[in-house]
């Protein structure tokens, strides 16, 4: 989703192939010759294979500089860019995953309620941690710049909005979603998924 819209945001031409989780096709040998974990997304440029959205999105700022979507790697904002996207990547999205997919982590139910239980606990901190930043200095991540960490930060709440703990209950949160969802690259993105995000 965050590759997507970064896609579309860049403008680039891009073919997308779709890999059905439903009927397990990220398991397939051919898709695990590209990416082991059997996860998506997996981003085939040139010769290279990137996997790991964050790592993703970096690499397509990095071909892409004149997007101005990442600061310039001599920048003192580099370093709130990276450390937002490894510790969306780290820490949020994993938290994100373990409240959805807890069967991934533990067998038995009980240890898939507790899971859930921390999992949400996890989230609402770092919605809040978030929501203090924006409302110090936003309305993006990055300040008054929209970056490839406002685009990695959507796919998440996306996700969280079934989630007990969600990223819109939060108003910075809500006003950044907001924003991003008059982009066209975001809208673009969504149809061609079939998804909506109702506010
Ligand atoms: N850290 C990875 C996580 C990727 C991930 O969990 N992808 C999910 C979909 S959002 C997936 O492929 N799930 C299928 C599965 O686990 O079998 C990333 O950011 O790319």
């Amino acid at each position: 989703m965050a590759t997507h819209a970064l896609l579309e945001e860049l403008g680039v031409d891009y073919q997308l192939v779709e890999i059905d989780l439903a009927l397990q096709m990220q398991k397939t040998p051919e898709y695990l010759a590209i990416n082991p974990n059997g996860k998506v997304p997996t981003l085939l440029h040139n010769d290279n294979i990137v996997y790991e959205s964050a790592a993703i999105l970096i690499y397509l700022l990095d071909q892409h500089p004149e997007s101005n979507l990442a600061p310039v790697t001599t920048s003192p904002q580099r370093g709130r860019y990276y450390q937002s996207l490894l510790w969306m990547s780290n820490t949020l999205q994993e938290a994100a995953n373990r409240w959805a997919h807890p069967e991934q982590y533990c067998d038995n139910q009980a240890g898939q309620d507790s899971l859930k239980a921390k999992a949400s606990q996890v989230l609402e901190h770092c919605w809040k941690v978030i929501e203090k930043d924006l409302d110090k200095a936003g309305p993006w991540i990055l300040g008054d710049t929209l970056s490839g960490a406002d685009f990695h930060l959507f796919m998440i709440a996306y996700w969280s909005r079934r989630y007990e703990s969600r990223a819109q209950d939060f108003p910075k949160l809500q006003q950044l979603l907001r924003n991003l969802l008059t982009r066209s690259s975001i809208q673009a993105m969504l149809k061609q998924e079939d998804l909506s995000f109702d506010l």
